[in-house]
């Protein structure tokens, strides 16, 4: 069933609409192990009785526990990030959009000059009533979205130290969140439009380290955590002098979690290389 996102040219997909999808039907499925990218390890005497999710995320998430990080510890602040600038571009069609209302923009992050962190700009619009349907979060997720569009098909949040999601992360001890959960640590998506920008330490644009997003999609959710609307990071061509954007071979390091429809962690065998290209004259 991996076999479409292990091979994936990721070139300018993020640019070309995905086929009109249809709609999908997002059921809950009950999370009965602690085994799982989402849940991956609770202190043994914590009681577990299960748990919802859709797709594989928490439909309600446990409690707050200060200072709580998975087996991996705290992330890392990813310095010596080469330059590199990559952005992800909401497709003309929403992957599910029970709404009606069609969610649109980017994001694009750049690595941080002196080369600590990266720079995120972000630039959503077209969120539907914030009161019925959000906060709305998004995230980046481990693997790039398929051809077809297929939102689910990303499996989880990037996470190299497995944190898993259901403690909440708290914005004031970033370093203790999934790397990849850009709502948790930089704030929710609400009202119908969304600009910010901030800098994320905790993401790399080193080719191969756990932390990089290159290869990677962001995925914009609603409150229940459907899974709304999604795109590829492609990297962006600049006028660096390094090697960025010229065909940059993106080789994930870290083992994805995967999430079958009962959000049970597997691992996803080999690795899987997206392969870039440059997306010149890109006007952001
Ligand atoms: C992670 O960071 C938090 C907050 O700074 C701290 O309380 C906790 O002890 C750290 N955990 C580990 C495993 O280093
Ligand atoms: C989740 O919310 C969407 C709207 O964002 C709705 O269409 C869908 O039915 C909800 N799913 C569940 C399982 O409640
Ligand atoms: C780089 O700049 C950021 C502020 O944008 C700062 O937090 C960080 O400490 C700086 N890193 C280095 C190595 O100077
Ligand atoms: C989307 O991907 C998921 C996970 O790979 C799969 O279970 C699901 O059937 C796919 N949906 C469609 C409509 O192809
Ligand atoms: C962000 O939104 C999610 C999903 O709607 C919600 O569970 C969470 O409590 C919100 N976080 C904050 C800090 O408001
Ligand atoms: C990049 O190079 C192009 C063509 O050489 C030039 O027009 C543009 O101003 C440069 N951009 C930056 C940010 O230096
Ligand atoms: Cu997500």
């Amino acid at each position: 069933m991996f076999a479409k996102t292990l091979l994936v040219a990721m070139g300018g997909m993020a640019l070309a609409s995905p086929q009109d999808y249809p709609p999908t039907t997002v059921p809950v499925s009950t999370l009965s192990t602690v085994e799982s990218g989402v849940l991956p390890y609770l202190p043994t005497q914590t009681p577990f009785t299960g748990l919802e999710t859709i797709e594989g995320a928490i439909v309600y998430d446990g409690p707050v526990v200060e200072g709580f990080t998975g087996p991996g510890g705290n992330a890392s602040i990813q310095n010596n990030n080469p330059a590199a600038t990559y952005v992800a571009i909401l497709p003309s069609t929403n992957f599910d959009n029970p709404t009606g209302s069609l969610i649109t923009g980017s994001i694009t992050g750049a690595a941080n000059p002196n080369g600590t962190g990266v720079l995120f700009t972000v630039n959503f619009a077209g969120f539907p009533s914030d009161t019925l349907y959000g906060p709305f979060v998004y995230h980046v997720h481990n693997l790039p979205v398929s051809s077809d569009g297929n939102c689910t098909a990303t499996m989880g949040h990037l996470d190299p130290t497995d944190r898993g999601e259901y403690h909440p992360c708290e914005n004031i001890a970033p370093e203790t969140c999934q790397a990849g959960d850009l709502a948790g640590k930089h704030g929710n998506i609400t009202g119908t439009t969304f600009q910010v920008s901030y800098e994320e330490l905790y993401l790399s644009t080193t080719p191969g380290s756990p932390y990089f997003f290159g290869d990677k999609s962001v995925v914009i959710h609603s409150s229940n955590t459907t899974r709304l609307t999604c795109a590829n990071f492609t990297p962006v061509a600049t006028n660096s002098t390094s090697t960025t954007g010229t065909g940059t071979t993106g080789t994930a390091s870290a083992t994805p979690s995967s999430y079958t429809g009962a959000a049970v962690k597997g691992g996803v065998p080999g690795m899987f290389v997206a392969v870039g290209a440059v997306l010149g004259s890109l006007i952001l």
